[in-house]
């Protein structure tokens, strides 16, 4: 970042009038590496959280689906559709490739053509990590933040065949996996557990010749779904179609998510959901510390380079050398 630094006060400030080029500002500092950053950052997350939100109770919303779905389709279409409702819409990524190259981000705004130009809609690409344990704490502490600045709905966009669909599992209220006509599961690459994952599962395309295919893999789904074990929210998941390219079946799923919201607030689960993912967060954090604090210490680097050509050699156990470690580490008796 190379333009000085404002107060944290001035972040909070900027933030909760909801200026986006505050916003933007502090989701960079969220994102950096810098440590002098990351301590300004959890300031300005701290103030936030401490203040009573005045906004509208957020929806955090988690899509997923094999590559070229239609995901960035589907959230434009449905992100349009709430924008012209009066609600503020972020749309947030979890990449891990893309700490490689963000290659995605141009193709994503391209096909967001409309929610990317609307006041009311805030676009972020995948922060860049070399973890995505990394990559997941940073978009959380964005989401913070854009509630904060007043954005009500917050999509979460990952591609469904690696890891990053729990984490966005663990960031979100509501899973929806989006799906292509047609192919199974296999073939789309899309594993078992992410389907029992979902809340609600859309096959996408549903338009021109393709129709016929979408209602198959509908009735294909809503069968695989009856032979899923009963959900921890009580929630039946729900099998939908759409057409994110001409708009149809939007306004259908939209009903569905309002009604998982209002079915799992009424028997609780959607504020218990969110109080176990804070806990989950806060061991995650507590692990990454431990991690870092305990491999960045002298003295453990300096008895585990002793020890591990020992360990290697077969001269020392390595449960006896780790002992040894954990004694000449800050967790240490000594
Ligand atoms: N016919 C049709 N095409 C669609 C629909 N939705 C998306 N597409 C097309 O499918 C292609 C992929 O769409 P994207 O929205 O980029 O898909 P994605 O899942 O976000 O892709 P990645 O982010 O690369 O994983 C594009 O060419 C879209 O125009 C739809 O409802 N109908
Ligand atoms: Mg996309």
């Amino acid at each position: 970042m190379a333009r000085p630094l404002r107060t944290a006060e001035e972040y909070v400030r900027g933030i909760r009038a909801g200026d986006r080029v505050v916003l933007a500002q502090a989701i960079t500092l969220v994102e950096s590496a810098r440590p002098d950053h990351a301590a300004l950052a959890q300031d300005v997350i701290r103030e936030l959280s401490a203040a009573e939100n005045t906004h509208l109770p957020s929806l955090r919303i988690g899509i997923t689906g094999a590559p070229g779905a239609g995901k960035s389709t589907f959230i434009e279409a449905l992100g349009m559709h709430l924008v012209e409702r009066g609600r503020k819409v972020t749309v947030l990524a979890i990449d891990p490739s893309s700490s490689i190259s963000r290659g995605s981000i141009l193709g994503d705004k391209t096909r967001m053509e409309r929610l990317s130009q609307s006041e009311f809609a805030f676009i972020r690409p995948s922060p860049a990590g070399d973890s995505l344990g990394g990559v997941a704490r940073k978009t959380r502490e964005t989401i913070l933040l854009v509630e904060a600045a007043g954005f009500d709905t917050v999509f979460v966009e990952t591609v469904g065949v690696g890891q990053s669909e729990t984490a966005v599992h663990r960031l979100t209220d509501v899973f929806v996996l989006l799906l292509l006509p047609g192919a199974g599961d296999e073939l789309q690459g899309i594993k078992r557990g992410i389907v029992e994952m979902a809340d609600l599962l859309v096959v996408n395309k549903a338009d021109g010749d393709r129709i016929k295919l979408a209602n198959q893999a509908r009735a294909h789904y809503l069968n695989a779904t009856h032979l899923l074990p009963p959900k921890a929210s009580g929630w039946a998941p729900r099998v939908l179609a759409c057409s994110s390219q001409e708009g149809s079946g939007i306004t259908d799923v939209w009903d569905a998510i309002e009604e998982y919201r209002s079915s799992t607030s009424a028997n609780g689960f959607f504020d218990d959901n969110r109080r176990r993912q804070a806990q989950y967060w806060l061991q995650e954090a507590l692990e990454a510390g431990l991690h870092a604090a305990f491999y960045g210490h002298p003295g453990v680097r300096e008895r585990l380079a002793a020890l591990e050509q020992e360990v290697m050699a077969g001269r020392v156990s390595p449960f006896a050398a780790a002992e040894d470690v954990l004694r000449h580490s800050p967790f240490g008796a000594s």
